[in-house]
């Protein structure tokens, strides 16, 4: 623990004594630590360095935060439950603010440390995928009657249409030259623009509501109990207005790859549909009652868009030279562009079975 770390620590209320400041879990984008404290009594700390690069407005980010943990606390203690291991706790500093901007302009921001979770990087049973259903279909119906607006802090995270604007921008500056390259791999992207933006074009007419949702449903976002029942979903840096489809969707991206989202050998890579039906069923049970029609109808097809969008981001990062996500190795963004392909090819593959899986949940869960 550097002298500094601990420094910025100490801005922040921390109940207890500092013990120790280690660097915890992978995160692409933000610096992330666990901060302990001395003895038992005291909680531990999650401790991040916001990516002020991706969030250009933390103070609205964390404002986002705030309500969104509010309005979760509120539901959380009306059913009985437990309003610090179920809903994330914003840590404030010692000024009462939500976040610290240090001298060199980075900005910090903390929460409590949940204890006696387990996590995981991959759905490893349906038992698994079918809590984590159960857990985003809680948080979006939690917030499913949230009335209050947040502040769009990524603008177009999730829209197809701005991110082939972007798209189109590095294909023409192509700044690390590596567009001849990759002909074959842009056609991927090419191939289904048409697809992707009448697909867009439903959210935009309002065809398919905006709601609150948490945008980066991976599987290491949510926390699950030792008995295996979900617990709690972190990682609200997203939270933002926009369709639950894109929850539902990204999630089948990382439950049911039965590889890596890296992976380098694409032969472990594909859609495992006993995943799929797990997650489809724990996400409806708790969802059934809100959704629309046309929601329901454009869930299987949410996973293939998620699938695709983040396709199109890792070789647009690429193409770009590599300025977004954190790479271990320079090939890096182009081995997981491959690895998402692979996916969404075998999503496509199945895809009529996907849909036939969410129909007959939504038939039978409606009743
Ligand atoms: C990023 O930081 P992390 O790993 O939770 C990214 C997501 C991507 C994901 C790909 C703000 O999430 O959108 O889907 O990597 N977050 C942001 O694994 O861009
Ligand atoms: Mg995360």
């Amino acid at each position: 623990m550097t002298d500094n770390l601990k420094g910025i620590a100490l801005k922040f209320s921390i109940e207890g004594e500092i013990a120790d400041i280690k660097p915890l879990g992978e995160g692409f984008i933000n610096d992330t630590f666990i901060v302990t404290t001395v003895g038992e009594e005291a909680p531990n700390y999650l401790f991040q360095r916001k990516n002020k690069n991706i969030f250009k407005d933390v103070p609205s980010m964390m404002g986002n935060i705030l309500k969104v943990t509010t309005h979760l606390k509120k539901k959380v203690a009306a059913k009985g439950g437990d309003i610090m291991r179920e809903a994330m706790t914003i840590t404030p500093t010692k000024t009462g603010d939500l976040y610290f901007k240090d001298e060199e302009g980075e900005f910090w921001a903390m929460c409590l440390f949940i204890k006696d979770n387990l996590t995981y990087e991959a759905a490893d049973s349906p038992e698994l995928a079918y809590a984590g259903g159960k857990g985003i279909g809680k948080f979006q119906s939690m917030l499913s009657d949230m009335k209050e607006p947040l502040v769009d802090i990524l603008p177009g995270f999730h829209n197809i249409r701005f991110r082939f604007k972007q798209w189109d921008e590095v294909l023409i500056k192509d700044p690390a030259g590596r567009k001849a390259e990759l002909t074959e791999e842009i056609a991927w992207v090419e191939d289904r623009r048409k697809e992707m933006l009448e697909f867009w074009t439903l959210v935009e007419d309002g065809t398919i509501p905006t709601r609150v949702t948490h945008n980066d449903t991976k599987i290491n976002n949510i926390l699950f109990d030792k008995e295996g029942n979900d617990l709690c979903v972190i990682d609200l840096d997203t939270v933002l207005n926009s369709t639950v489809l894109n929850d539902y969707g990204d999630s089948m991206r990382s439950y049911t790859n039965t590889g890596l989202e890296d992976d380098d050998n694409l032969d472990r890579v594909s859609m495992d549909m006993d995943i799929f039906k797990a997650y489809t069923k724990g996400y409806l049970e708790e969802t059934v009652s809100f959704l629309t029609a046309f929601e329901m109808e454009y869930l299987a097809f949410s996973a293939r868009y998620i699938t695709f969008e983040q396709v199109l981001r890792f070789l647009m990062d690429y193409i770009d030279g590599d300025n977004y996500y954190k790479i271990k190795a320079p090939q890096h963004n182009l081995i997981r562009t491959h690895a998402q392909y692979k996916l969404l090819t075998s999503m496509e593959e199945q895809y009529e079975q996907m849909k036939q899986v969410v129909s007959k949940y939504s038939k039978e869960l409606s009743v």
